[in-house]
């Protein structure tokens, strides 16, 4: 069973079930639930749960059609039948790719509903594995769902402790939010009315934590390409901070500079130059994962990728939920280690010119985040006004830690960075990054 049925899932872990299907394991198959949208998933039971996945990088484009997603259902509509299919004897295995602002109360009382009626029937318990981009996102949602049952039944707790487990894992794979580009592109190529195409890259990679309710699942995932590893963290703090701490600064520069997809900002030296020095100067100093000068320059070929159509707005969404896992750390390490974080500054600095909701061009965007209104309020009452900027932002203490605003090695120069942003536009200030 997977909770989030987005476009993330259908071309990872789905893939992964595919793949161990087709190697003569009939018992895996989805039952893939929608948090709350109907439409996806009503289109995919109309298609038999059947969809077409483009898998295309520089050397080569392919098709796949996974049959894995066996049915769909709406935790909003159909709440039952989502604990039912929890609670069901064939189901062994959930997975959640629910977005960070997905892990509330709500879904803990879900998961505990299913958790609840598989311990009154009788059954083994299950795995629980989180893949969103949170650090720590297993125990995240097993402390989720502990307190959530807490509140219940000490049996049940008891229950969830010693039988079910929620191992950390990193997923990885650039899946775009699917468009009309992709229906035509499977239309033009497969000849059919695809309401769920997708497109991807070729490269993917699902790091998980050996706790698993049942020990034999991780033979069988590792042999589907799944890393089995006692501990996540150098994976996913690599994960993390390269890749995604990348990806919200491009977000930021995309939107201000106007350009649309992750792959223009790369085809630009200027950009390209940037992300380089954010990931080697900014994120690489304190990470363990072995190889990473290979890993960042894999990271600049994938976001090179001339088929992937990223767009800088679709990354920026939500940003106030994923700076705080994407760049606080890195930012807390540098201080901590007396390092310079010039790129980093600089990207912040991006985020609040961001938040003015218009590009260097003047063209108005609009911001999808739970925050964006709080936020362009502080960015629209200090305009013009620098210095105010900086202060109100970093004290937004949902989003960076205490006492920032007051960090002498941090704010001056996220101040330096916007002054330099609106005296000579975002293009000169990341050259001049580039050079410091
Ligand atoms: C992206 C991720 O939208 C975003 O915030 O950074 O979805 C990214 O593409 C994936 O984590 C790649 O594995």
């Amino acid at each position: 069973m997977h909770l989030g049925l987005g476009a993330f899932h259908r071309a990872h872990q789905a893939l992964v079930y595919e793949h161990l299907i087709a190697g003569g394991d009939p018992r895996w198959g989805v039952v893939g639930v929608a948090m709350r949208s109907t439409q996806l998933a009503d289109a995919l039971a109309a298609q038999d749960g059947l969809y077409a996945v483009q898998i295309a990088d520089a050397d080569s484009v392919r098709w796949q059609i996974p049959g894995a997603l066996l049915r769909t259902c709406v935790a909003a509509r159909e709440r039952q039948q989502v604990v039912d299919a929890m609670a069901a004897p064939q189901t062994r295995w959930i997975t959640l790719t629910v977005t960070e602002k997905g892990y509330t109360p709500e879904l803990a009382a879900l998961i505990v509903d299913g958790l609840a009626q598989r311990m009154k029937s009788g059954l083994p318990g299950v795995t629980v594995a989180s893949c969103d981009n949170l650090s720590d996102n297993g125990r995240k949602l097993q402390a989720l769902c502990l307190s959530d049952a807490v509140a219940r039944d000490p049996a049940l707790l008891a229950w969830i402790e010693a039988r079910c487990a929620f191992p950390n894992s990193m997923v990885d794979r650039i899946v775009p939010a699917a468009t009309d580009a992709q229906h035509d592109a499977a239309a033009a190529a497969l000849g059919v009315d695809d309401r769920g195409a997708l497109s991807t890259e070729a490269f993917w990679e699902w790091v998980i934590e050996r706790r698993m309710a049942d020990p034999s699942d991780a033979d069988l995932l590792a042999r589907a390409g799944v890393t089995v590893v006692d501990d996540v963290k150098p994976f996913e703090d690599a994960k993390l901070r390269m890749l995604n701490g990348s990806h919200t600064a491009l977000a930021m520069i995309g939107a201000v500079q106007g350009w649309a997809t992750v792959a223009d900002g790369i085809a630009q030296p200027g950009v390209r130059r940037f992300v380089h020095a954010f990931m080697t100067r900014v994120a690489m100093p304190s990470l363990s994962r072995p190889g990473l000068p290979d890993y960042r320059d894999a990271l600049l070929a994938r976001f090179a990728n001339p088929h992937l159509h990223h767009r800088a707005h679709q990354i920026a969404s939500d940003s106030s939920l994923k700076i705080p896992l994407r760049w606080g750390p890195p930012l807390a390490d540098a201080l901590a280690a007396g390092r310079e974080l010039e790129p980093l500054a600089l990207a912040c600095a991006a985020w609040m010119r961001y938040l003015r909701g218009e590009d260097e061009a003047g063209r108005a965007y609009d911001m999808s985040d739970p925050q964006a209104e709080a936020l362009k309020a502080l960015a629209r009452q200090h305009a013009g006004d620098a210095e105010g900027t900086v202060r109100a932002l970093l004290s937004v203490a949902t989003i960076w830690p205490a006492g920032c605003a007051d960090e002498v090695r941090w704010a001056p120069r996220v101040l330096h960075w916007l002054r330099r942003i609106d005296a000579g536009g975002l293009a000169a200030a990341l050259d001049e990054v580039v050079m410091a």
